[in-house]
């Protein structure tokens, strides 16, 4: 039995994921709790060598299916060898990404076939599933204009409009099918207001 609790945050490119995610681990932290902040790709020490690999751009063309599979083993890795122990030590796991970004990126994004991204899904996680994963939704014109002035974008970010327009939908469908564990959110708002409806999401955890 978990003794921690295991949160993600998701969303499209520029919808806040890092700037809430400083708020969520600062916040639980200020309770007390034993916190982990991790990350997907990456998160662990090979993950993190299938993180440059899968958005580094001189990693060049890669198969969508190629793409999928190093996402999955990625989270396998990072599953086994950080996110259990860690919730088995107590330890509440805050992961900016999770599989629902497969889904979102790969399935959506990529257009590719949601039954084997969940085959994939019950075999790298089965029943295990976050406790909370908190979506952050915005437009994507807002989202791409949030990030236009970064120096460099990654292999991904380099994708078109209509691949972020998919993305985001997969989100909005994923939310709308797991009602009990994921919590859509308005990132069109101010910071604080977002902090606001974390906050009580928090506490209702
Ligand atoms: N990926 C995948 O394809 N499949 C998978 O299974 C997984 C991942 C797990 C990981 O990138 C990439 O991997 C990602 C999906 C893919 N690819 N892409 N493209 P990442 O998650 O590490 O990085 P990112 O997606 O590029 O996140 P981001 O651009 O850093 O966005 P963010 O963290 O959501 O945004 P932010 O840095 O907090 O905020 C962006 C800017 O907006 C910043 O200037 C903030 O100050 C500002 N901001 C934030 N909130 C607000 C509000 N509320 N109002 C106004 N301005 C705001």
């Amino acid at each position: 039995m978990n003794k921690g609790k295991f949160i993600t945050i998701d969303g499209i490119e520029g919808a806040g994921k890092s700037t809430q995610i400083a708020f969520i681990c600062d916040y639980l932290q200020r309770k007390g709790l034993d916190v982990v902040k991790t990350r997907e790709p990456g998160g662990t020490e090979l993950g993190e060598k299938i993180r440059k690999l899968l958005l580094g751009r001189d990693t060049g063309d890669m198969h969508s299916d190629t793409e999928l599979l190093l996402m999955f083993s990625d989270r396998n890795e990072h599953i086994q060898r950080k996110i259990k122990p860690a919730l088995n030590a107590g330890k509440w796991v805050i992961s900016d990404r999770f599989t629902d970004a497969s889904f979102a990126y790969q399935g959506g994004g990529r257009e590719l076939d949601i039954e084997r991204i969940s085959e994939l899904e019950s075999w790298v996680h089965g029943e295990f599933q976050p406790d909370l994963t908190i979506i952050l939704d915005i437009e994507t014109d807002l989202g791409m204009r949030r990030i236009e002035a970064r120096a460099e974008k990654d292999r991904i970010e380099q994708e078109d409009w209509n691949f972020f327009e998919r993305v985001r939908k997969a989100f909005v469908d994923r939310a709308k099918k797991y009602p009990e564990r994921i919590q859509l959110i308005d990132a069109t708002c101010s910071v604080e207001q977002v902090q606001q409806k974390i906050k009580s999401l928090l506490e209702a955890l």
